[in-house]
């Protein structure tokens, strides 16, 4: 029997901060963002400090943007390679405010759980280790090494290394990523959950089925080939700035640009170069999308047919003009199935579905027929859903019908989150690692690593529900606000012997704990990591295969920090003991030791350490780029899927979660959602306008909402109604405040990727 939970502490805080709304943006980037991005930084940092860390930001001597995994352009980099969000992302990390134990000793755990998101972010960076004993109120500091063996302690207890949990979020370096699943392995458990469960799981799964890798195939070149780019599912102008100085330049190069959201993003319609100061001040930017179709949420996979239906009409009555029949003979399998049931599927359920006009699918699928370099771009709109798998397997088969794939401006891109969540994964941080990775792992370490599949986030959650896992360390990370359900969530955390998290600042998986509950403060990525007397760099992947050197610039935020790195490695020291034949100590000691031994486990790594220092770094090899696709036919396949059930009850809505203009995941930067006009507040339900009228909400009105999934309700109170441009019977709110709506069992199929962006609500007017 798990023990009663002690009196639930405050997962959040529900205190309204003053609704502002006005017009939503027409553009993004411009003056607007130059200012907000300084004032972030000057806020943080000071004038002074702030210029040296953002002059060094995605330089080629400099240190990779914490913030997004967009790429940064391969030529000449501008002294200002830096966006709105990579600045604020810098200045939260590298701010002058400290919290240190007297700030522990002043405020307990549950007095903190009662503060906003916001101000707990805010109180400036960890500066020592900090230990919450059985029992207590307060964190307290711990010396390092008394950290180590309390955690080694609590780990070398458990029945089986099954029952502790490894997880990782997207911004740790290759090397730490690298030393920390061989830990994970060598204590004996493939738990490696990480962020990217909840994030592209649904592109990984979908992609390795179909072309035989599960990352993107473009390159920031391709975008500048491209004939047409479909961005599907994704709001670059908040969450990928860079990405829209490679739409503005694709563009004015003739590029047709294709936004499929349901909700009209700035940015993606027209944009501001912030860095071109002419433009910024005087012009009125670039037109970049010319066709916006507002699908309803989780439409995509009905208007992706619909597009696909159109060329299949097109190619009867134009035969041999519309299909790339050369492609889909040499390197496709199985499009014959895939034509006919396409032909078979109705089009009154693909409008209905969809929500657009034929006449709006059909101008779509003209684009996608004159074009013959197609790249496709997504992010969360699309990978969030039930049948995410699906939707992204349609994607890829608009791409095979027009050959859009292995070859120059042509492709799939799916933009990833976390700067290196990618090259994590790359390094081994998955729970179902291939038996080739093991094997080499094993050869080079010579230990024999766990064969049996771990738990991925949402199976975690359910092993802790259940007394399957109680010791949980986290490297980086948030994951009690950032996991579905999030009473459900905290329920598992608590009843852990002990939770951990290494961290740069607070947050609120560090007042929702186990028994224990240690804080492991780290190096960012803006500071120097000394080891061994020696400065050191780390590496990282972006979103398309480029792994490059990272070097901080700034002096540690405390003297007391480890690196992640230097943190995993004495945390393996001290739990493994002479079990391990690993010299942990002389691989920290100089991060070469571990590249080259990067480079012996993981194909496309040789040579690592020459190849990185290459300004600019390398790309990694990418089979599917080339043509080569390592499928179980040895091709790229078609797939064929029935559309998704979205089956709203009477009087039900569908909402999707999603991400404002001033915070990074579960980090705030601030109140405001600037491009879409909604100001100083978080609580907010997005409508629309006639369904308002229709359940009798006016603007302001504060209501509940309750989801439902599988007979089960979640409720979240006090949300404030606001009217915006969205179909019918959709509405959005921010993550993470109704995560707590997102039922843990409401997942994609088979990435098991929770169901962020399609919750069944319904509103109730709220009783004050
Ligand atoms: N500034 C900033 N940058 C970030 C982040 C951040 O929080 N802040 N987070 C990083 C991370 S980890 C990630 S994964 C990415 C996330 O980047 P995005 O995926 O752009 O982030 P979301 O806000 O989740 O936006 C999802 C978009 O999809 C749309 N959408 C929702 N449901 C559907 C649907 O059913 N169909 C279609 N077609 N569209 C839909 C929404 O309207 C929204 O525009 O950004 C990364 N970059
Ligand atoms: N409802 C809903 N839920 C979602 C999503 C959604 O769209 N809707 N999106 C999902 C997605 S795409 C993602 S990726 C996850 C994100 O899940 P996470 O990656 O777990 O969450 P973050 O908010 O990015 O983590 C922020 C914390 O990381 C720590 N940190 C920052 N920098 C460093 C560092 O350099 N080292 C270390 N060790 N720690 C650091 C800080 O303590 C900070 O508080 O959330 C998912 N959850
Ligand atoms: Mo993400």
């Amino acid at each position: 029997m798990p023990p009663p939970d002690p009196i639930p502490t405050p997962l959040s805080s529900d205190v309204f901060t003053g609704l502002k709304i006005s017009a939503p943006s027409t553009s993004a980037g411009g003056l607007p963002a130059i200012l907000s991005s300084l004032g972030h930084v000057w806020e943080e940092l000071g004038v002074v400090g702030g210029a040296k860390a953002l002059l060094a930001l995605n330089q080629k001597s400099g240190y990779d943007c914490p913030s997004c995994a967009w790429p940064d352009p391969d030529g000449g980099r501008a002294t200002t390679e830096f966006c709105e969000n990579g600045a604020k992302a810098v200045s939260d990390e590298a701010t002058t405010k400290r919290i240190g134990p007297e700030f522990f000793q002043q405020h307990g755990v549950a007095e903190l759980s009662r503060q906003s998101d916001l101000w707990i972010g805010k109180q400036g960076r960890i500066t020592h280790p900090m230990v919450l004993r059985e029992g207590r109120e307060h964190y307290e500091p711990i010396a390092w090494d008394d950290a180590f063996a309390l955690l080694a302690g609590e780990l070398n207890a458990l029945r089986s290394p099954d029952e502790a949990l490894f997880y990782t979020s997207g911004r740790t370096s290759n090397e730490a990523a690298f030393l920390y699943q061989l830990f994970a392995r060598q204590f004996g458990t493939n738990n490696l959950p990480d962020c990217s469960n909840m994030c592209h799981e649904s592109s990984g799964t979908a992609l390795t089925e179909t072309i035989g890798v599960g990352k993107g195939t473009v390159t920031l070149n391709d975008f500048d080939l491209a004939d047409a780019i479909f961005i599907i599912g994704q709001n670059p102008g908040t969450n990928h700035p860079r990405m829209l100085s490679a739409l503005q330049s694709a563009r004015k190069k003739g590029c047709r640009i294709v936004c499929i959201n349901p909700l009209p993003e700035a940015g993606t319609v027209r944009f501001k170069h912030p860095q071109h100061v002419f433009e910024t001040l005087f012009g009125s930017g670039t037109e970049l999308a010319e066709l916006f179709l507002q699908v309803r949420i989780n439409g995509d996979a009905a208007l992706l047919k619909g597009i696909m239906k159109e060329l299949l009409d097109e190619e009867t009555k134009q035969p041999g003009k519309i299909l790339d029949h050369t492609f889909i003979a040499e390197k496709t399998a199985y499009f014959e199935n895939f034509a006919a049931a396409l032909r078979a599927e109705s089009w009154d359920a693909i409008l209905e579905q969809s929500g657009l006009s034929r006449t709006q699918i059909r101008a779509a699928a003209e684009i996608a027929l004159s074009s013959s370099r197609i790249i496709c771009c997504w992010a969360m709109g699309l990978t969030q859903h039930k049948n995410a798998v699906a939707t992204i397997q349609e994607v890829v088969n608009l791409l095979l019908l027009r050959g859009s794939l292995a070859k120059p401006g042509a492709g799939v891109c799916p933009v990833r989150g976390h700067s290196n969540v990618q090259g994590d994964r790359t390094m081994g941080i998955l729970e179902r690692p291939r038996p080739e990775f093991l094997d080499s792992l094993a050869r080079e370490f010579n230990f024999s690593p766990p064969r049996e599949h771990g738990h991925d986030v949402v199976s975690a959650i359910h092993a802790m529900h259940d007394g399957r896992a109680s010791v949980f360390l986290a490297m980086g990370g948030n994951f009690l606000s950032a996991s579905p359900d999030t009473e459900f969530t905290a329920a598992a955390l608590r009843r852990c012997a002990l939770t951990a998290h290494v961290s740069t600042k607070l947050n609120r998986s560090h007042l929702i704990t186990g028994r224990q509950a240690l804080i492991l403060p780290c190096l960012g990525r803006t500071e120097k990591e000394m080891q061994g007397g020696a400065l050191q760099f780390v590496t990282t992947e972006n979103s398309m295969g480029i792994v490059q050197a990272s070097r901080g610039v700034l002096d540690p935020a405390s003297a007391h920090l480890l690196s992640e790195a230097a943190i995993v490695a004495r945390l393996a020291r001290a739990t493994l003991g002479s079990k391990s034949h690993v010299d942990w100590s002389s691989l920290v000691a100089n991060y070469d030791l571990i590249r080259d031994a990067i480079a012996r486990v993981i194909p496309g790594f040789e040579n690592y350490n020459q190849r990185v220092r290459v300004p600019g770094g390398f790309y990694l090899l990418n089979h599917a780029a080339e043509g080569r696709f390592n499928t179980a036919t040895g091709k790229a396949q078609f797939t064929v899927h029935p559309l998704p059930e979205n089956k709203l009850e009477p009087g039900h809505f569908v909402m999707m979660t999603i991400r404002s203009h001033d915070q990074f995941n579960t980090t705030l930067y601030g109140l405001d959602d600037r491009y879409r006009g909604i100001r100083n507040e978080r609580r907010a339900i997005l409508m629309n306008a006639d369904d308002m009228k229709e359940s009798g909400f006016a603007q302001g009105d504060v209501v509940d909402l309750t989801s439902h999934f599988a007979g089960e309700q979640r409720v979240a109170r006090r949300f404030i109604v606001v009217p915006y441009s969205i179909p019918r019977r959709c509405t959005a709110t921010y993550f993470p405040e109704t995560n707590v709506l997102v039922n843990i069992n409401s997942v994609a199929d088979r990435s098991n990727t929770p169901t962020s962006k399609y919750v069944d609500i319904t509103i109730t007017r709220s009783v004050p």
